[in-house]
């Protein structure tokens, strides 16, 4: 059966800058602005399919391009068929490997393309992928990045009080253990009851994570994340064992097979892939049914509008990240409420672009 707005037409993929309001510091990169990869699938009928993924580096956005383009180039007049060709793109960028780049590439068509896809048959993408529509509990992770310690205070209430949010992200890596212990305290004392993640961003040795997260492992912590380099996966499994806190993996996953291979080596206690890395939405859910094997809650990593919609469909569902970075290109960001980020109920994942800010933006 020929269904118009299932065939492919026209992809144009182009990426944007956008200025963040609070730059990012970690222990391993700074920002003052934040990249999307943004892709739109034209159909033969009146979808428009849109989708987007963060590649995190500007000069580097474009490679990500070319790899999406390159397979869109194959697809045009084809029929949107976002799982099978999740397989080809696999099979189409074997030789410049399986993850990276190429699996970025691959992962900015795929969420274009189920977006399509849910759009033709006139859902929104959660209700596509079997799931319904339901506020998603969400973090706030816009902020808390390694400032003084003094000045975490103010800004954990700030973010605590934006949308209601109910926890908070705070990172660690600064100089000593103790302003990183102090900054815990501070944040803690200043939004009592609030849930505080944590995130080291690799940027420990395995030895300083032994000393680091043991002074922190009694401060209440909700989880540590990426303490030491995540490919270090009997090293994550030590510090598992030795930690009450639980230890998070995933924004580094690329494709699920990584996350099988950290879970068979109980490298963490919770997952929360990167939907971009770990290869969209095909991807995703692919390494959803992987976590609910292992009884492993997953929680999200950025790009938190099509994340939500995953989120709904993700058995063993924990937090969706939630940052306001994508805000500033999308027409109708979504509504977070007492914490919760509402998906809309309209066909897709509901992001339409605001073309003049994209031309202000672009790269
Ligand atoms: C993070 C680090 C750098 C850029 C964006 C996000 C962080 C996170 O690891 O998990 O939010
Ligand atoms: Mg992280």
């Amino acid at each position: 059966m020929a269904n118009k707005n299932l065939i492919i037409r026209n992809v144009r993929v182009r990426a944007a800058n956008i200025p963040l309001k609070r730059p990012l510091v970690a222990s391993v990169a700074q920002f003052t602005h934040w990249v999307a990869l943004i892709v739109d699938i034209e159909t033969e009928g009146d979808v428009r399919g849109r989708g987007y993924i963060c590649p995190y580096l500007p000069q580097t956005a474009a490679a990500f391009g070319r790899v999406a383009e390159m397979l869109a180039e194959g697809w045009i007049g084809r029929t949107v068929a976002p799982a099978r060709m999740y397989d080809e793109g696999m099979k189409r960028i074997q030789t410049i490997g399986q993850n990276g780049v190429g699996l970025g590439g691959l992962a900015a068509m795929d969420v274009a393309l189920w977006d399509t896809f849910a759009r033709a048959h006139d859902m929104p993408l959660a209700v596509a992928l079997g799931a319904e529509v339901a506020p998603v509990k969400a973090y706030n992770s816009s902020g808390l990045w390694l400032q003084d310690p003094e000045l975490l205070a103010r800004e954990a209430v700030e973010l605590r009080d934006e949308h209601g949010f109910s926890a908070v992200k705070m990172r660690f890596g600064r100089e000593t253990i103790a302003e990183d212990v102090q900054s815990a305290r501070n944040v803690m004392e200043a939004v009592p009851g609030t849930i505080v993640m944590s995130d080291f961003n690799q940027g420990l040795s395995y030895s300083e994570a032994v000393n680091r997260l043991r002074a922190l492992d009694d401060e209440g912590l909700h989880w540590f994340e990426e303490p030491i380099i995540y490919s270090d996966l009997a090293g994550c499994a030590r510090l598992s064992e030795k930690m009450r806190t639980p230890i998070m993996l995933g924004e580094n996953f690329h494709g699920p097979r990584d996350m099988h291979e950290a879970l068979k080596a109980n490298a963490c206690d919770m997952v929360m892939p990167d939907l971009m890395r770990i290869g969209g939405v095909t991807g995703w859910m692919r390494a959803a049914a992987i976590a609910q094997q292992y009884s492993v809650e997953v929680s999200s990593h950025l790009m938190a509008e099509i994340s939500a919609h995953l989120m709904l469909a993700t058995p063993t569902r924990g937090w969706l990240e939630w940052t306001d970075w994508l805000e500033p290109i999308l027409k109708d960001p979504f509504t977070v409420k007492d914490g919760e980020v509402h998906v809309p109920d309209t066909p897709g994942v509901g992001v339409e672009w605001d073309e003049a800010a994209l031309d202000r933006y672009a790269l």
